[in-house]
């Protein structure tokens, strides 16, 4: 009895892995994400933004000059370059990873936050981001719905346990799915510098993934109840 419970839940562990863990692709939307260009290339960004070498591990990164400066940096991503893109589907997952660290005297006050934002699919036959609105400059506080343009709240990551010099990578955005598959994502990073300190942003990876909307994955489970219960009744 207890075998088959134990296989029963390896099966089940298999099935729910299958339809819900999905493997996002290697393929970075983001451009120069690693700034290996040694400057921000790709990227619109505040004036306060620079690129710089920090180590042989990281090589160059994008770092901020000035606490209370013009501390952002963006970069609007076409998605339907992605080899999982799929023009059929209506739904995305999206990921985001990057590397931060700091230096300065412990503890650190500073912080790194990331947002996502993105246009609806209105503007999926768009070709140049430069016309989508809200696309030029630093970015705007909040949505804006009558534009069809949609933001996340920021997620903010705080370096206070973290010892100067020692990079992190974070997941500020873990398999995040969206109820629209938007062509164009905008990534934005605001540095939160506190007095004396240096923040630093690298290896920033924007990972993509159209799935299927999340109430025909409930259509698929509700087909399967059905065909489940059919078979049970023919067998009475
Ligand atoms: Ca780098």
């Amino acid at each position: 009895m207890r075998r088959w419970s134990l296989l029963w839940s390896i099966l089940l562990a298999v099935l729910c892995s299958s339809v819900w863990a999905v493997p996002l692709n290697s393929f970075n939307e983001l451009r120069n994400g690693d700034f290996e260009t040694g400057d921000l290339t790709y990227w619109q960004h505040g004036e306060d933004i620079a690129v710089a070498r920090d180590g042989a591990a990281h090589g160059y990164g994008a770092y901020c000059k000035r606490s209370g400066g013009d501390l952002w940096l963006r970069q609007i991503v076409d998605d339907s370059r992605s080899p999982d893109w799929d023009w059929n589907l209506h739904s995305k997952i999206l990921d985001l990873v990057a590397d931060i660290t700091w230096q300065g005297w412990e503890p650190s006050n500073s912080a790194v936050s990331f947002r996502l934002d993105w246009w609806d699919e209105r503007y999926n036959s768009v070709s140049n981001w430069e016309q989508l609105p809200h696309a030029i400059g630093a970015p705007p506080a909040g949505s804006d719905p009558a534009a069809g343009y949609y933001t996340t709240d920021w997620v903010t990551i705080r370096l206070a346990g973290t010892r100067p010099g020692e990079w992190i990578t974070v997941n500020p955005f873990d398999r995040t799915q969206l109820p629209v598959q938007p062509r164009w994502v905008s990534v934005e990073i605001t540095y939160t510098q506190a007095p004396g300190e240096t923040v630093w942003v690298d290896n920033v990876i924007l990972t993509g993934k159209c799935v299927p909307e999340p109430s025909s994955m409930i259509g698929l489970v509700g087909l399967c109840s059905t065909l489940v219960a059919g078979f049970r009744i023919r067998r009475k």
